[in-house]
């Protein structure tokens, strides 16, 4: 898993330098996001280092957001001059939407230059959000690795889709910005960042707020709840109770009813909520 890693300024340095070099040998840059939250799940600078590529955003994980919100997300993109493909790399939804995309770009781009070159991607993206999950489905079972561009990138390998389009095999990893600390709670909430190195029982607890603000219902059905608390405490503690979470001298094991309501919650269960609103955008 490699979405623990630490970013200081070196690595970051060491990254950009790594983007900037693949960029120059390839015509278009995937940006995959979350769609649950696609302020969050973007890198800061992601502008700054891609410059005035053309760019595709993959909104990821549309099975686990609000469809209101996904298509939200797609027009303010869109309107950012962006191509945007809402993708569930799940089951593929998404796939024949992005390649026929790129085969038209490639078509029109093929008529500009009037000759035939080959389409050259790159997929880049902050950790967890779907960027093995997209490689792997591009590539299907008829792709095959090509060698190595020696010169070029040293090691650097470029897969080749079944449509001869070709793919950086190392998506590019960008750090998420961790500066803001919402942006911190919502990567938290939708584990990108390892549980291990938080209290689990306070990000539920933030997340309880959360919901029982912006998707109330789905929280009361989900633990047929028929009021919230006025406080997340007092709902974390009626979702305990409802689960039998409760250790001896009947107090809650809060421990467990996070973990229940992380888990839900990132599984798409309590339902399909995204955490950040196109309309602020
Ligand atoms: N529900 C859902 N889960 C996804 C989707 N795409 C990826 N995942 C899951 O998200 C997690 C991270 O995916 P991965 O491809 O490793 O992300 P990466 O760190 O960006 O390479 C994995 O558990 C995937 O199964 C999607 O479209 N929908
Ligand atoms: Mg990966």
């Amino acid at each position: 898993m490699i979405e623990h890693i630490n970013w200081y300024p070196g690595h970051m340095k060491k990254t950009r330098e790594m983007i900037q070099a693949n960029l120059k040998m390839v015509d278009l840059v995937i940006e995959v996001i979350d769609a649950r939250i696609p302020i969050s799940s973007r890198n800061p600078i992601i502008n700054d280092l891609i410059g005035g590529k053309q760019r595709v955003i993959i909104l990821n994980k549309v099975d686990l957001a609000d469809s209101r919100e996904n298509e939200g997300w797609t027009k303010v993109f869109k309107e950012e001059g962006h191509f945007v493909v809402p993708m569930n790399c799940m089951n593929g939804a998404g796939v024949p939407a992005l390649l026929s995309l790129l085969s038209k770009y490639q078509e029109a781009r093929n008529q500009e230059l009037s000759r035939k070159r080959t389409l050259r991607m790159m997929i880049v993206g902050v950790p967890n959000v779907g960027k093995s999950s997209l490689i792997n489905r591009l590539l299907g079972k008829k792709s095959a690795k090509t060698g190595d561009r020696p010169g070029v990138t040293r090691g650097k390998q470029w897969l080749t889709l079944s449509n001869g389009m070709q793919l950086l095999d190392t998506p590019g990893i960008l750090w998420p910005k961790f500066e803001d600390p919402l942006v911190g709670l919502n990567l938290a909430f939708c584990g990108s960042i390892r549980d291990e190195t938080m209290d689990l029982a306070s990000l539920a607890l933030e997340l309880i707020g959360v919901l029982q603000k912006e998707y109330p219902e789905e929280l009361m059905e989900r633990y047929k709840l028929v009021e919230l608390g006025e406080e997340p405490l007092e709902t974390m503690e009626a979702i305990a109770a409802k689960r039998g979470f409760i250790l001896s001298g009947k107090r809650t094991d809060y421990e467990r009813t996070a973990r229940a309501v992380l888990d839900e919650f990132r599984a798409g269960i309590i339902g399909r909520i995204t955490l950040e609103h196109s309309e602020d955008a």
